[in-house]
């Protein structure tokens, strides 16, 4: 089977192409990025040479017709990781995330309909807009559309291009909407990998506002377990929400971050908060669980935490590069 994976060489994308490599020895991999600041060569060097002879890197902008005929034209499925993805970004400079999650997400489906490969569709619960605090309903799969960042917005015209074209042109396609991962690979510019690494440079970590933010924190190989039993098992045509009851404030995260690091607990600073601040995001997999027997294997966020840290603290070489250039981004804004 030969799978194209877009933005393999970003954080999920990284961490997906691995598990090809090392469970699913009848895959060939072809990764297509465009190498954006989001993107890391050394996450897709550390593998076997028989592993490399299964993977293919096609450096290229997945809104380019010509590159994306060429590599869909030989695949039998692609898995859509390539995005702008962070919403601060988004805020100050919105224009590539309309070009990469919109017109990129187009071209792909394009390219899929021509050849009528198989197409899962990555996406993110931010979609679904915020919840309050004490609302006891989380999202589902008929949760309306609300998004409210201009990146959040991107991905939510993105899915709504994929459910046209499963609709319109019957292309063998599902989505997925997933909660905030962590786990290793992940750009420092990121909420938990900025913190830890933070901690590693002697800055104390920064909460917007009064961190009362509550996300739902899932291991990014959980999300990848699931992404892989919707490619295989999934029913065409639909969309399944990927969680995994990890809900947390940010004030939590960051004293959990402190404790396992050695810090007293509220050794941190408020900075300004983010415009248009999304309150909470909360996850109902039940459909993941009842059709495809999917359930997370990382059921405890502090081990998966301190599993982080360690990952940040021994792959310094990995990170250490982009940390002077990333928190002075942060400090014009204020953050
Ligand atoms: P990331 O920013 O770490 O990686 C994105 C990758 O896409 C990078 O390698 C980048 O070079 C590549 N890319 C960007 N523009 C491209 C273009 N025009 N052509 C080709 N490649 C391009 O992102 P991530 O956190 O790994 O997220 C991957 C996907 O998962 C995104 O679609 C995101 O919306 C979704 N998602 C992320 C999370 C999360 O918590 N990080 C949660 C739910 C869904
Ligand atoms: O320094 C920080 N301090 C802080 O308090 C940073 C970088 C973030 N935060 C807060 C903002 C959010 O409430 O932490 C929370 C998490 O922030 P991010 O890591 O930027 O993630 P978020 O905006 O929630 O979006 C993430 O999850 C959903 C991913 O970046 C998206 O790609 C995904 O769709």
């Amino acid at each position: 089977m030969r799978i194209v994976v877009t933005g393999g060489a970003g954080f999920i994308g990284a961490n997906f192409v691995h598990t090809l490599l090392n469970d699913h020895p009848e895959v060939d991999v072809n990764v297509l990025d465009s190498f954006t600041y989001a993107a890391n060569e050394s996450s897709l060097t550390d593998i076997t040479p028989e592993q490399a002879k299964r993977l293919t890197i096609t450096r290229g902008d997945v809104a380019d017709m010509e590159i994306v005929d060429e590599v869909v034209r030989d695949a039998d499925a692609v898995v859509h990781f390539a995005a702008e993805s962070h919403n601060d970004n988004s805020i100050t400079g919105p224009a590539p995330f309309i070009q990469t999650n919109l017109i990129g997400t187009f071209t792909l489906l394009e390219a899929v309909r021509k050849y009528g490969t198989r197409f899962h569709h990555v996406s993110t619960d931010e979609v679904y807009g915020d919840l309050e605090l004490d609302d006891p309903a989380k999202f589902t799969p008929t949760t309306p559309y609300n998004p409210s960042s201009p990146y959040s917005a991107s991905k939510a015209g993105s899915d709504m291009l994929v459910r046209a074209w499963m609709r319109t042109y019957g292309i063998p396609a599902t989505i997925s909407n997933c909660s905030n991962n962590y786990g290793p690979y992940q750009h420092i510019e990121k909420f938990i990998p900025r913190m830890i690494t933070n901690r590693l440079v002697g800055i104390r970590p920064r909460l917007y506002g009064e961190g009362a933010n509550v996300r739902d924190w899932i291991h990014v190989l959980d999300h990848n377990e699931a992404v892989w039993e919707i490619l295989q098992r999934g029913t065409i045509g639909d969309t399944y929400l990927i969680g995994a009851d990890g809900e947390a404030s940010n004030k939590e995260v960051v004293h959990m971050l402190n404790e396992i690091m050695g810090h007293p607990q509220d050794d941190y600073d408020h900075v300004a908060d983010r415009a248009g601040h999304d309150l909470r995001y909360a996850i109902d997999a039940t459909k993941l669980h009842e059709e495809l027997g999917w359930y997370p294997s990382f059921t405890s966020f502090r081990e998966g935490l301190e599993e982080t840290v360690r990952w940040y603290t021994e792959h310094e070489d990995w990170w250490k590069g982009e940390k002077e250039r990333v928190e002075a981004k942060y400090a014009q804004k204020g953050h």
